[in-house]
């Protein structure tokens, strides 16, 4: 395959790959947006470009207690250990879910293997996170990890255990500074709160933001951190917030601004990226106009930064764009995107999934109509205004 496909190792540095195929056999529940058999999908498509050749792969190990709690609360890590998805108590009077630690509703519902499918993909993060520190890999992919919104001590939107936050840490204990960079198309709240108190850590996250109408309802121009003088942390986290159906072009311009000049200012060692396939349009919870085209463009643009670099996955709710983007950043990552075919090989496993046979759909394709854009130029310009202000507050 990796001989018809023209696709050899990348010249000059090394890129691995790790998940854990027992995550994908998880469900949330029949009407749940969240689907972890998109990973079976799209580690179908990777490998049916004959892109493992080209990569060094790993099989993950779930993490352990003590791993989890390096971030999170054993209050909580027992409580997520031992709870049953049997019926979640109700409160007496109004029969609403009583829920400890925000499990068992609707978001975070309690499912079988709950705890193992959590610890896995905390697990593969932070063999992605080790294998960066020992400068085994420069670029390290953990599809399965991602999960921004979990707390230290509340699970949240989907995610329970926060994977990212955990392999963070784990640079940390090498690396001075550390770049988080958060494309899903929802607010990155769990990995910016938990770093809100150190200038070691640095988020941005792009997103849809509406207080009132989009999940997590976080995230506003002027969220910046503590504004305590006293804290370090202060004005290191940046948030992007973003209106329906911002278009590639805008996105690029976007993105290569704000986090051109976060990087020249901040010099981060490292740069952890979770790459949320919700922002592509079509996405059946996501809000913009991306394309497959769009959403790579800022791994692409993050990896010639030439930085030690996790890519990890996050939302994205539409299975067969998830396998598309993923396929396509995994060969940016390996420097194959010129190499690959935009026609889906014709040997993969479950093509008929696809609907076209392109790694590329256009809008129209996509959507039919494509989604109203409602983010003017101007609008654009104030964000990167503030954002320019803000970093001046950042010692270089
Ligand atoms: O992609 O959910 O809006 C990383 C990620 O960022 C809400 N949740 C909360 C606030 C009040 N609720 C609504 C409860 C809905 C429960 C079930 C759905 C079921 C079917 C279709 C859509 C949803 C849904 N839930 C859409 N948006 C939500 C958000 C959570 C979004 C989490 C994004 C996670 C993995
Ligand atoms: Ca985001
Ligand atoms: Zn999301």
């Amino acid at each position: 395959l990796a001989e018809s496909s023209g696709i050899t190792r990348p010249k000059g540095y090394n890129v691995s790959f790790h998940c854990n195929p027992e995550m994908e056999k998880h469900h949330f529940g029949m009407t749940h947006p969240m689907k972890p058999w998109r990973l079976t999908l799209s580690k179908s498509l990777i490998y049916s470009y004959g892109m493992s050749f080209a990569m060094d792969n790993y099989l993950t190990r779930a993490a352990t207690y003590e791993e989890l709690a390096s971030f999170h609360s054993t209050d909580y890590l027992d409580f997520l250990g031992t709870v049953l998805p049997e019926a979640v108590p109700r409160d007496l009077e109004n029969q609403n879910p009583d829920l400890k630690y925000n499990l068992g509703g609707s978001d975070c519902p309690l499912f079988d293997g709950l705890y193992n499918y959590c610890s896995m993909s905390a697990g593969s993060a932070l063999d992605a996170a080790r294998k960066i520190v020992s400068k085994q890999s420069d670029i390290a992919i953990a599809w399965g990890g991602g999960l921004h919104h979990a707390k230290k001590a509340e699970a949240s939107g989907f995610c329970y255990i926060n994977d990212i936050v955990i392999a963070i840490l784990e640079l940390l204990r090498f690396y001075p500074r550390v770049l988080y960079i958060d494309i899903d198309v929802h607010h990155g709240d769990g990995v910016e709160e938990a770093f809100f108190s150190t200038d070691r850590v640095m988020t941005v996250s792009f997103h849809k933001y509406d207080p009132n109408n989009f999940f997590p309802g976080t995230g506003a121009l002027d969220d910046n951190g503590p504004k305590s003088e006293h804290n370090p942390g202060a004005h290191h986290a940046v948030n992007v917030p973003l209106n329906d159906g911002i278009t590639d072009e805008q996105y690029d311009m976007l993105f290569n601004n704000i986090v051109g000049k976060i990087v020249e200012k901040f010099r981060p060692s490292a740069i952890a990226l979770q790459c949320g396939a919700d922002s592509l349009a079509g996405d059946r919870l996501g809000r913009f106009n991306l394309q497959v085209q769009g959403h790579g463009a800022c791994v692409e643009f993050c990896k010639r930064l030439n930085l030690p670099m996790i890519l990890f996955g996050g939302g994205g709710y539409t299975p067969r764009n998830v396998a598309r983007a993923w396929t396509y950043e995994t060969s940016i990552a390996i420097n194959s995107q010129d190499k690959i075919s935009p026609i889906l090989p014709e040997h993969a496993p479950w093509r008929e999934q696809f609907r076209q046979d392109t790694l590329f759909p256009t809008l129209e394709q996509i959507l039919g109509e494509p989604r109203q854009n409602r983010n003017p130029q101007k609008r654009l310009q104030e964000i990167i205004q503030h954002v320019t202000e803000q970093l001046r507050f950042v010692e270089s």
